[in-house]
């Protein structure tokens, strides 16, 4: 493992080499994705992020699987940070702001102020980064969540994810069970995961409880296709 990451440490440091050598503008993608995919070299996890439009239901499935409400949920557009979920002896939230400033609370009620999105569903401007620490045994192991804001609401927050897709070892796709597959959902596929080279995803088929029993076989069934297919 020590050996292993050390050549990631070396690769990570060869492509910043290269993109400083390429001259890049630093707003473009392709800068942007460089950065994203060394700073994740240089600190290997197991990230799984959460991916999918807004209202989905993404911290609703990372709040069951943790097992408590840890995180916030809502009927309006919420998650306003990729709020990263990591291992801690006892629920804890840290949050970094843009100026140093570090901000360390018991439980994670301070999500509210500083990692949901306001009544226009802006972002906060002065927030760097959030992490909330559970103790939950799958997270001792290395793995973190990150649950991120949804995708189709604002550009702001569409960046964010796309980045944030990226670092992430695997995906976790929400797909609603009541459209499952649409064109949109298929063109989202495509352009937020396969066009961008990430292949490592599980589908997720939300609002089951929403539908009769005969339907949910036949969603089943779809989704299976679905998998397939990508
Ligand atoms: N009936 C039903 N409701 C659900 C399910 N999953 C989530 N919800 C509800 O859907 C609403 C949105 O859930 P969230 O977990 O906040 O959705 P989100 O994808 O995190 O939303 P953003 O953070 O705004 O992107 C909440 O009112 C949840 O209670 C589900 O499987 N069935
Ligand atoms: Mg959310």
């Amino acid at each position: 493992m020590q050996q292993q990451n050390e050549v990631y440490k070396k690769l990570s440091d060869s492509l910043k080499s290269a993109s400083a050598l390429l001259d890049l503008e630093r707003k473009s993608q392709l800068y942007e994705d460089i950065i994203a995919i060394s700073t994740h070299l240089a600190n290997p996890r197991f990230r799984i992020a959460v991916f999918a439009p807004f209202n989905h239901g993404k911290s609703t499935l990372l709040n069951a699987m943790l097992g408590n409400r840890t995180l916030p949920i809502d009927l309006i557009p919420t998650t306003g940070a990729a709020i990263t979920v990591k291992y801690g002896i006892e629920l804890q939230t840290r949050i970094i702001l843009v100026d140093g400033t570090e901000i360390n609370h018991s439980g994670t009620e301070i999500l509210k102020e500083f990692a949901i999105l306001d009544n226009n569903r802006q972002m906060r401007k002065d927030v760097a980064s959030v992490e909330v620490f559970s103790p939950h045994p799958l997270l001792e192991t290395g793995v973190e969540f990150i649950d991120l804001p949804g995708t189709n609401d604002r550009e702001e927050q569409d960046n964010l994810v796309k980045e944030q897709l990226l670092s992430a070892d695997l995906v976790i796709q929400l797909l609603d069970a009541r459209k499952l597959m649409t064109l949109g959902e298929r063109e989202n596929l495509r352009d937020w995961l396969l066009d961008r080279g990430i292949k490592t995803v599980i589908f997720i088929a939300n609002f089951l409880n929403l539908l009769e029993p005969d339907e949910q076989k036949e969603v089943h069934i779809r989704l299976l296709f679905v998998a397939e297919s990508f």
